[in-house]
Order: structure tokens, then sequence, then C-alpha cells
């Protein structure tokens, strides 16, 4: 096969190597309900990842700030709805990203519920980008833009469990920490089949949690967040627990870290070049 061979080389194209083909990152989508572990796998993919670049850029960050007359009624607010979050300004941060850009990640408020609007993230390029978030699969754009989809399937009475602890013990102030494991069974307990005025809660602060998860959070998981489900590539059941999952996810992210730059860019090339080095 020596003629054929010395013939085809003598046509070859100008080599292609790792070093100068434009690399584009490896986009991971990670979406599931609120406090289903999102932030915990992506951790753990990160950690696990951790001699590759790999960024986290979180939907939370592009939250409308709200309007004067929105915060004072803030308790009417669905902040589960996709329209609560800038998505064009989100779709334009992952394009640059892909391309190889920085980008500017606005910062948001959780407290004011405000864009902090002088400060910015700023997010440099990378091999890995991680996309994090309830409603991150519920644009087409944003999702056609993802190498990968996971959806972290944790059981809704789990989820409101952590969602209590979170925005009471963990996120919100003293007064509320009072609210012991005891507590929040009984609110478990009274907010099925729904929140009632006689349910005795009397601390302020939980009876807006509780109106607010029954009102807005899970109205928005089953009309938003559970429909975008189909499109996930991979579910990851009890979530950050899921340490096997977890391991075959960064398998398959380290396989297509080293082939899928220049199958996505020049797949002729790629084929050709294949040809060459046999
Ligand atoms: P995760 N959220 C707030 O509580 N305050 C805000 O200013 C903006 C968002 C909540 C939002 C949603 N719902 O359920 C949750 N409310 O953040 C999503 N009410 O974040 O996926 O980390 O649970
Ligand atoms: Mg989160």
């Amino acid at each position: 096969d020596g003629l054929a061979s010395s013939s085809r080389r003598s046509a070859a194209p100008p080599t292609l190597t790792e070093s100068n083909v434009p690399k584009q990152p490896f986009v991971i989508g990670v979406s599931g309900g609120t406090a289903s572990g999102k932030t915990t796998v992506c951790d753990m993919i990160i950690q696990q990842l951790h001699d590759h670049r790999v960024v986290l850029v979180n939907q939370d960050s592009f939250y409308r700030g709200l309007t004067a007359e929105e915060s004072e009624r803030v308790h009417e607010y669905n902040f589960d709805h996709p329209d609560a979050f800038d998505t064009e300004q989100l779709l334009e941060c992952v394009e640059k990203l892909k391309c190889g850009q920085s980008v500017h990640v606005p910062l948001y408020d959780f407290k004011n519920h405000r864009r902090c609007s002088e400060s910015f993230r700023k997010v440099n390029a990378s091999d890995v980008i991680i996309l994090e978030g309830i409603l991150v699969f519920h644009d087409s754009r944003v999702r056609n833009l993802m190498n990968m989809k996971i959806f972290v399937d944790t059981d809704a009475d789990v989820r409101l469990a952590r969602r209590i602890r979170r925005d009471t013990v963990e996120r919100v102030e003293a007064p509320i920490k009072s609210l012991t494991t005891a507590k929040i069974t009984v609110l478990l307990v009274t907010l099925y089949p729904c929140f009632s005025s006689k349910s005795g809660i009397t601390n302020p602060a939980s009876i807006v949690l509780f109106v607010q998860y029954a009102k807005f959070v899970k109205p928005a998981f089953d009309d938003f967040v559970l429909p975008s489900k189909k499109y996930a590539d991979v579910i990851i059941p009890r979530g950050g627990e899921n340490h096997v999952a977890i391991d075959l996810i960064v398998q398959h992210i380290r396989t297509k870290l080293g082939q899928h730059d220049l199958c996505k860019i020049y797949p002729n090339v790629y084929i050709i070049q294949s040809t060459f080095q046999i």
C-alpha cells in the first residue's frame, strides 16, 4: 500500500493539531427543581475535573432586578417564572463563552432583589462551562448551546424540606433561625393539601415562605421545570448523593474533552486527518 499512501500524503492538507485548532468549550446544562442539589452536583463535577479549566454560570445571576413597585409587593412576584430572568442576556453570555470570549456576568442581590448595577463577575473562557438553574432548559436557544444536559431529580418533599431549611436556617436573618426541625415537620404537614391561615403558623417569614411555595414555586415547577426534563440527556436521581452518576458523567466529559474540539468545528478535516495518520 506504499504507493497509494505516498500519493495520498502528497495531497495532504495542512495538518490541524490540538494547538492550532480553535477550541470550543464543552457546555453542560444542569437543571432541576429548587433545592434539588444542582449546586452540589456542579461542585462535585468541578472538583473531579480539577485538572481542567471549568467555570460555573448560575441562571440566578440573570434575575431581572425588581422595579420599585414590584419590590413593594415582592410577595406577589413570581421568581420561578421564566420571565423573571433576562434570558437574552444569558444567551449572549453563553454564546460568547462558547466562542472563547470572556464575559461579565451580572451580580444579583437576593436580599434586595436587585442587580448590583456597578459590579460584575468576570468569567474567562474555559474548557468546560456549566450553566446551572431551575429553568436553563426552558429556552431552546440556550438549550441548543449545550453539549450535555443533566437534570437533577430529587423528590419534591425532600426538596421542600431543604428549601425550608435553606431559606430559614441558612439564608435568612436571626429571628427565623428559631424554626426547629419539629416545627418544620409541623409546617410540612400543614402545607398539604394546601396552606391555611388556620394552620397555626405564626412566624410571618414562615407564612411568606409557605405561601410563596404553594403559590409560585410548586406551580412553576409543574408548568415549566418538570416539562423541561424531557430535554435532559442524563437524569440523576437523588442529586449530589449519587456518586456513581457523577463519576459516569465526569468520565463522559473527559472523553469528550479529548475529542470534541476537532469533531465539532472541522468535522470533515478531522476524518481526512485521521486517514493520513494510518
Ligand atoms: P435554586 N429566589 C428568591 O428566593 N429570591 C430572589 O430574589 C430570587 C429567587 C428563589 C426563587 C426560586 N423563588 O425558587 C429559587 N422564590 O430562588 C431558585 N420564591 O434557586 O434553584 O437555588 O433553588
Ligand atoms: Mg442553587
